[in-house]
């Protein structure tokens, strides 16, 4: 399977989260992708490349122009102020308050954000940029007759909306390559969401749409990051109605449980008939990672690559989640082992 990865997401390494009332270090850190491409290369799960550059525009077909414009030059806005720290939100358009754009930083900021786990550093567009392009190179290879291709992405981007960035993403890496097969003449796009978190930003974006089916397997938000989307009631809008699948599961989810949530969402596809499928590839499933609850274990990826495997479509492999640094290149490439085995 070929890989696609580039250096620049060493630029984004952000400080600080806040966490049980705590500034920790952000879980979200550059050693994540260094393991897994440790272990692509171990493995010798095939050829390394780096992106092509492709430009703004499939950017733009998921993230809204002021959104974009504004996540590029915040930095430098930040800067001419002369402060330290990373570029954090503190302030959102909750109830009761207006959704206007104020002409402050921060106060735009909490405009383009919904949380404060997405710190924008001077290296973060660059970063996130960089891994729109592995997503879309790896894609193209798809797109051009490849069985499969793994963009090694990070920052990840599942949480980010068309004008929204949240939960450590920025640009939701997955969306903007479901968008470029569609824009390049397929008709049908499923996307399999495995990572321990809704991926919030990649419902909204499609939930009017009936041209990408989007799955997603969760910790249940009743108890779980984001809350506030990601509930089995949730089926799409308009004419995306019956294009949703939600399969939140309880804290502490082993295999047995997970793999039951997997058969019904390999079901919704197959009912679904895609053309080609994109899975957003999160490990923070396992039993050790530091920020989640879910009980599999390294070679419970295999199964899960092996399954994935027999719905016999062309797939796209985008990185999303992953916090046991040690292990994550071991789970991750497991997938695309037991997925190349099948
Ligand atoms: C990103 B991905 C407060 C803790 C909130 C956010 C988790 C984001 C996960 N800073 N945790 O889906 O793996
Ligand atoms: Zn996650």
């Amino acid at each position: 399977m070929l890989t696609i990865y580039s250096d620049d997401h060493h630029l984004h390494h952000g400080r600080c989260e806040l966490i049980d009332g705590q500034l920790m270090p952000c879980f979200e850190m550059p050693s994540r992708a260094d393991h897994i491409l440790q272990r692509v290369q171990a493995r010798h799960l095939g050829p390394v490349e780096t992106p092509r550059d492709a430009g703004l525009e499939p950017l733009k077909r998921i993230h809204s122009e002021a959104y974009l414009t504004f996540f590029q030059g915040a930095w430098q806005r930040w800067a001419e102020l002369n402060h330290e720290g990373d570029l954090l939100p503190f302030t959102w358009p909750a109830r009761t308050l207006r959704e206007v754009i104020p002409a402050n930083l921060l106060g735009q900021l909490g405009y383009y954000s919904f949380d404060a786990g997405a710190p924008i550093t001077a290296g973060t567009w660059q970063a996130a940029y960089s891994a729109a392009q592995v997503a879309l190179t790896a894609q193209a290879a798809v797109e051009n007759g490849a069985r499969s291709a793994f963009a090694l992405c990070r920052p990840p981007g599942h949480h980010a909306a068309s004008d929204l960035m949240g939960g450590y993403c920025y640009l939701n890496n997955a969306a903007i390559a479901a968008q470029a097969f569609l824009d390049q003449g397929r008709q049908k796009v499923a996307i399999l969401d495995v990572d321990y978190h809704h991926g919030n930003g990649t419902q909204s974006i499609f939930y009017s749409r009936n041209d990408v089916l989007f799955t997603s397997i969760h910790g249940h938000p009743e108890a779980e990051f984001p809350f506030f989307l990601g509930y089995a009631d949730e089926h799409g809008e308009g004419p995306g109605e019956g294009f949703n699948f939600n399969y939140p599961l309880a804290a502490g989810s082993d295999w047995d449980h997970w793999s039951a949530a997997l058969e019904q969402a390999c079901k919704q596809i197959e009912a679904y008939a895609p053309d080609v499928l994109v899975i957003s590839l999160g490990v923070d499933t396992f039993k050790d990672d530091p920020i989640s609850t879910f009980k599999l274990d390294s070679p419970d990826y295999l199964r899960m690559g092996e399954r994935i495997a027999r719905l016999g479509l062309p797939t796209l492999f985008v990185m999303e989640g992953g916090y046991a640094v040690e292990e994550i290149g071991i789970n991750a490439v497991n997938v695309l082992e037991g997925f190349e085995s099948a």
